[in-house]
């Protein structure tokens, strides 16, 4: 079989890996002692008839290897994909951090990612509602920096003696395992009606966030505030930010479903495929910078992750851009093996005294014991940074060095005092010193306590039909509680946000606002003593809208990537077939010919086309638009396949551009679409560029309330 093509990239990371390669074409089997092997299939018997023999040393090998092949996942995150690619420099930032990859714009420095889903297994669906983890490995020349963030910008907790407890309330429930990968369960909003402070995550949750279009469509977030450090030691506070450069897309609840049944590999295949195709993701990174003198001018606390910093009132500073150009060679090596710490830092970076950060800096290496089963799990060729290691740790499960020399304790001078220190004019890290004068004390600070204000804020900067989104998200998921107290708590809660809100969730549910819930806020918040005793009785409001947080004010000006599915049978129209896509094409748009069989359709003109999908193998929730040609043959076999109308319903339902030319418009007929062809994206018989116009809105959502109405 002739070799695919790969996107060709390479870097110091690549070559580093390379040398780990093994081919496989052109060799011959042999047992992981170099014995070459002649028969695989067949184990040692007594006669043919016969037992196995111990002495099968062969079988023996081949299954205690297959015994073991599997790790445990990841206890969070389990379910992710990942690609390589690289980060550039647009300027210096030296005023803020002496980091070299923010300071020499002539460096590439490689990159590894891995996007996640969180509560679900490694074989869960893609599309399950949920927060989005955003880990980014940069390989500098100065050691490894792990920024491992998420696609939204805040946490649910404040402090990670409560991560524990987070997780075994999303997670299926203990006693049955159910639900996988889902949050709309009892745990989950007992466990959150019960703690304020996780409503700003959570309502970010039952927004589009949670259901992106694609990995290569949502934001990245460092979330906590960290520090940038500069070459005269001074401090700034700084978030980190990364801003994807085809806009932050997401998909509606009622395609999540059904894409969870048709692909449920819908974004690892779609960030495969995109990277395969060379149409590598971009996202640009950003940072808000806010001096040390200003720490205390927010309503808030900068060490607080359950809050951002609006955009507004810190801009958004874009200093570079990564890259994603090379998919893994082997998924296990690399995506599963690769190992994030947010301990993994550089000179010119800092932490704050976040006490989520606190607490993630001992949980990352901690868990990577049992995950990775070994301290040597920087040894792993994924994990392996691209600069030289000397130090005089020793041994362990899985050594792959081979440490030469006498010595392995330091001072000393038998190995003339080597490895030596650095000095920090030299490179090396020193922490910096912050001035600390305090009591030894395990409490929440006051400065915490304010758990209504940013979830109102994001809640009042959505438009319309993103609250829309909200609202059914919450009438979905509370839905799925078994327990009316909880829902009532719940309920209470949304109305500490935005009391219609709750309101048109209460009607969903066929519930009442509580007034009040079986105990006051304050004492309900429980455990948090010192919380609930500074619990404001109501929301600020210090900025009546942040445009950024709304979806609908990111970019809308490119359909590179997007799947157009264009509906063929034979006898289609071969003129209006190519002025379409070779238009689209252009643009970057992905066709995919979709006809009632696989194999080959002719057009009307002789030529033949591939077929990339028969429609009994696909659905339309996999794609972003739809086009049909005109040809009077092709229409009338199209018309008698039913799938095809469920096919265009479902498109028109979710809000997507259609396009339609000559016959092509018959089929429309036959389906909902008859009843819309005022909306600006049904496009029959119009310019390409008026359908590529109303591809790149992503959605026509001015048609929302009218399509979902469509029974599909
Ligand atoms: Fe994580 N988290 N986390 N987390 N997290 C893990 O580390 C943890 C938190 C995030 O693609 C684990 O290697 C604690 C915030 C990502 O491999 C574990 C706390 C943010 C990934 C862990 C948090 C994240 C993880 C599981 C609260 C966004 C996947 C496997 C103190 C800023 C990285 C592993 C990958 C993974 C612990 C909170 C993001 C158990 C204790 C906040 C993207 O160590």
């Amino acid at each position: 079989m002739a070799k695919k093509k790969k996107a060709s990239s390479t870097s110091k990371k690549i070559e580093d890996l390379k040398s780990f390669e093994v081919e496989t074409e052109g060799t011959t089997m042999t047992t992981n002692q170099g014995l070459k092997v002649n028969d695989t299939n067949n184990s040692l018997k007594s006669g043919e008839r016969g037992s196995t023999l111990l002495e099968d040393f062969l079988l023996r090998e081949k299954i205690t290897h297959f015994d073991h092949e599997r790790i445990p996942e990841r206890i969070v995150h389990a379910r992710g994909s990942g690609a390589h690619g690289y980060f550039e420099l647009y300027d210096s930032i030296k005023e803020f951090s002496k980091a070299g990859l923010f300071t020499d714009t002539s460096r590439k420095t490689p990159v590894f990612a891995r996007f996640s889903t969180v509560a679900g297994s490694k074989g869960s669906t893609d599309l399950a509602r949920d927060v989005r983890g955003f880990a980014v490995k940069f390989y500098t020349e100065e050691g490894t920096w792990d920024l491992v963030g998420n696609n939204m910008p805040i946490f649910f907790i404040q402090d990670a003696m409560k991560f524990p407890d987070l997780v075994h309330a999303v997670k299926p429930e203990p006693n049955n395992e159910i639900p996988q990968a889902a949050s709309a369960h009892d745990t989950f909003y007992d466990f959150v009606s019960h703690a304020t402070e996780t409503l700003h995550n959570q309502i970010w949750v039952m927004s589009d966030r949670a259901i992106p279009r694609s990995l290569r469509m949502m934001e990245g977030f460092g979330i906590h505030t960290y520090r940038l450090i500069n070459a005269k030691g001074e401090s700034h506070f700084v978030k980190f930010h990364w801003k994807p450069k085809l806009g932050v897309h997401s998909v509606t609840w009622d395609e999540a479903v059904k894409i969870s049944g048709a692909d449920s590999d819908f974004h690892r295949r779609d960030l495969w495929d995109a990277i395969e195709a060379g149409q590598f993701p971009e996202w640009e990174f950003g940072i808000q910078v806010v001096a040390e003198k200003d720490e205390h001018k927010f309503d808030f606390d900068l060490l607080d992750p359950t809050k951002l910093i609006p955009e507004e009132m810190v801009p958004v500073k874009i200093i570079g851009k990564m890259t994603l150009n090379k998919n893994p060679e082997n998924f296990f090596a690399e995506t599963e093996q690769v190992a994030f710490l947010p301990g993994h830092i550089i000179p010119g970076i800092d932490f704050t005294n976040d006490p989520l950060l606190q607490g993630r800096l001992f949980s990352y290496r901690d868990t990577q014991l049992s995950r990775l089963g070994s301290p040597n799990f920087h040894q792993i060729p994924i994990n392996r940074p691209i600069m030289p290691t000397h130090n005089n740790q020793r041994d362990g499960h899985m050594q792959m060095d081979v440490p030469k020399g006498q010595t392995a304790y330091f001072p000393n001078s038998l190995s003339g005092g080597c490895p030596h220190l650095s000095k920090m004019s030299e490179g090396a890290f020193t922490s910096y010193e912050e001035r600390i004068d305090a009591r030894k004390i395990r409490t929440r600070s006051e400065s915490f306590s304010d758990h209504f204000s940013q979830p109102a804020l994001f809640y009042r900067s959505l438009t319309d039909w993103e609250q829309q989104h909200v609202t059914d998200a919450y009438i979905f998921e509370l839905g799925k509680c078994t327990q009316q107290h909880i829902q009532e708590r719940m309920l209470y809660m949304i109305a500490q946000i935005d009391n219609d809100l709750s309101k048109k969730v209460a009607k969903g549910l066929g519930l009442k606002v509580p007034k009040s819930i079986d105990k006051p806020i304050n004492q309900a918040i429980g455990a948090d003593a010192e919380v609930s005793k500074h619990q404001p009785p109501k929301k600020k409001i210090y900025l009546d809208e942040s445009p950024a947080l709304s979806q609908a004010k990111t970019k809308f000006d490119t359909i590179a990537t997007r799947q157009v599915a264009v509906l063929i049978a034979d006898g289609f129209s071969m003129k209006d077939y190519k002025k379409m896509t070779d238009t689209l094409k252009k643009e970057g748009a992905m066709i995919k010919n979709i006809a009632p069989h696989g194999g080959t359709v002719k057009s009307d003109d002789g030529t033949v086309q591939k077929v990339d999908a028969a429609i009994a193998t696909t659905e339309s929730v996999l794609f972003d638009s739809l086009y049909i040609p005109g040809g009077k043959e092709s229409v009338k076999e199209l018309q008698k396949h039913a799938k095809f109308i469920k096919f265009i319903n479902e498109a028109l339902k979710h809000c997507k551009a259609i396009a339609a030319d000559h016959d092509g418009a018959k089929l429309l007929d036959e389906t909902y679409v008859k009843d819309f062809k005022d909306d600006e994206a049904i496009c029959i018989d119009a310019k390409p560029s008026v359908f590529i116009t109303a591809m790149a809105q992503h959605r026509n959502w001015n048609r929302m309330k009218k399509a979902e109405k469509i029974p599909v």
